[in-house]
């Protein structure tokens, strides 16, 4: 397929005071920042669902942009949606791509004839990434669509969809592994319930951990030696999703004894519909060594739900790029643009700009972020604000040292510890933040 989109070619960097709308401004992905490129600290994923199939369809109306990429059969659709994503990718400098298995190829008549369709497609996937050095980031399978996953897949209550499920991820891993992906994520695409009334909740749970586990021994007994990632969300489409958010998918994999082989996904707009920060769930995760992949994107705070939308808030940015260098940052992991156009911004451009504002939105985040840590007054605060477990009574309690009676005997003999507390000051550390924020 010829080039498709002709008027706009390589997406260059021209600096903070460029006012071209096809131009980053912080974005610049050789430049090494704190030791690595741009490009190897973000990371950065193009989503084929979104950018390669949303057409603009909501739940008040049908799609407003055409994602047939000049195709008119299924097949060529799919063939199309290789050649033009990886003309997306190369003009915007963006590495790596993500997939389920559905969104590079769509069901056929029968599950042997869509793998076999599936197959030709990655098989000019395959074909691509050697010629052009782009990399699968992670796949998954989308075992939520079509209407056998209505109530569920690996929590069905019908054990044949949860076989008819097992086949589909096991076909989806195969994928993963023959295009190289170091990623495979379970998104539980209604793997919930909309009420107890009919649901034998803890059944399902046993499942989706069976599934899971089979995944694993499967897709390590074929080699494959890369990361696993549960994407927490807490709702929508079930109104409770079981892998709620980090905190709940961590007991869950401690449950199962799953711990070993999964690490996090986690996306902005899941944490904000869990009611924590973004940046809450990406240090629970770190915190507990889960820190593995991140769903760039945002949602709209006075609606209720995942609205996907390219990332812009800079803040959110950037304490999620402070967490990113705090754990080191990705090691198979990288930034997925789970994120699409608003249903107005229409044309073809606009998957540019929209990929524009949110790669330099977290480029920026990058940068303040590196400032951050070398300014140090923060963590200098927070190692401040904790140092009375470096010593003495606080050094004793932390090397089990010390029992309850002993404890009560050092407070019976310290009397009053109000004066030993100090201030939180959350505005002066806000204000610093600014500082460093608008300082570049
Ligand atoms: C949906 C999820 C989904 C996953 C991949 O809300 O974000 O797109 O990222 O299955
Ligand atoms: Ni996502
Ligand atoms: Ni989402």
């Amino acid at each position: 397929m010829s080039e498709f989109f002709k008027e706009i070619g390589k997406i260059q960097y021209e600096g903070k005071s460029s006012t071209n709308p096809l131009a980053f401004k912080y974005y610049n992905p050789d430049e090494v920042i704190n030791g690595k490129t741009m490009r190897e600290q973000l990371k950065f994923a193009l989503s084929w669902w979104h950018t390669m199939g949303g057409d603009g369809t909501d739940m008040f109306g049908c799609g407003t942009t055409d994602k047939r990429w000049g195709g008119t059969t299924p097949e060529e659709i799919a063939k199309n949606k290789v050649d033009v994503a990886f003309e997306i990718m190369d003009k915007l400098s963006i590495d790596y791509y993500c997939f389920h298995d559905r969104d590079l190829s769509p069901e056929y008549s029968s599950l042997a004839e869509t793998n076999e369709k599936l197959d030709i497609v990655v098989d000019m996937l395959k074909q691509k990434q050697s010629e052009t050095g782009k990399k699968l980031l992670w796949g998954t399978a989308k075992c939520f669509d079509h209407p056998r996953y209505m109530h569920g897949a690996g929590t069905s209550p019908n054990a044949d969809v949860f076989a008819y499920a097992a086949a589909q991820i096991k076909k989806a891993v195969e994928s993963t592994i023959a295009l190289g992906g170091q990623g495979y994520v379970f998104w539980g695409g209604r793997e919930g319930y909309e009420t107890l009334l009919n649901t034998n909740m803890g059944l399902e749970l046993d499942n989706m951990a069976r599934l899971m586990k089979m995944t694993v021994d499967y897709a390590r007994s074929i080699g494959y030696t890369g990361d696993f990632y549960i994407e927490p969300k807490p709702k929508e489409p079930t109104k409770h999703q079981y892998d709620f958010d980090t905190a709940t998918v961590l007991g869950f994999l401690r449950k199962y004894n799953l711990i070993d082989d999964f690490k996090m996904n986690i996306e902005a707009n899941h944490a904000t519909l869990a009611q924590h920060t973004f940046q809450h769930e990406l240090r629970t995760a770190r915190i507990n060594g889960v820190f593995g992949s991140i769903d760039a994107n945002q949602g709209d705070m006075l609606l209720g739900w995942d609205t996907d939308q390219f990332p812009t808030n800079i803040y959110d940015a950037t304490l999620c790029m402070y967490e990113v260098l705090k754990a080191g940052g990705f090691t198979n992991g990288g930034l997925n643009f789970d994120s699409k156009a608003r249903r107005g911004s229409f044309e073809p451009e606009d998957i540019f700009h929209s990929y524009i504002a949110g790669m330099d939105t977290f480029a920026l985040g990058l940068r303040i972020a590196t400032k951050m840590i070398e300014d140090g007054r923060l963590d200098q605060f927070v190692a401040d604000r904790y140092s009375s477990w470096n010593t003495g009574i606080g050094k004793d309690i932390i090397d089990g040292k010390v029992t309850m009676a002993d404890l009560e005997k050092y407070a019976l003999e310290k009397g009053e510890v109000v004066s030993a507390v100090k201030s939180g000051r959350q505005e002066m550390l806000e204000s610093i933040m600014n500082n460093i924020m608008f300082n570049l």
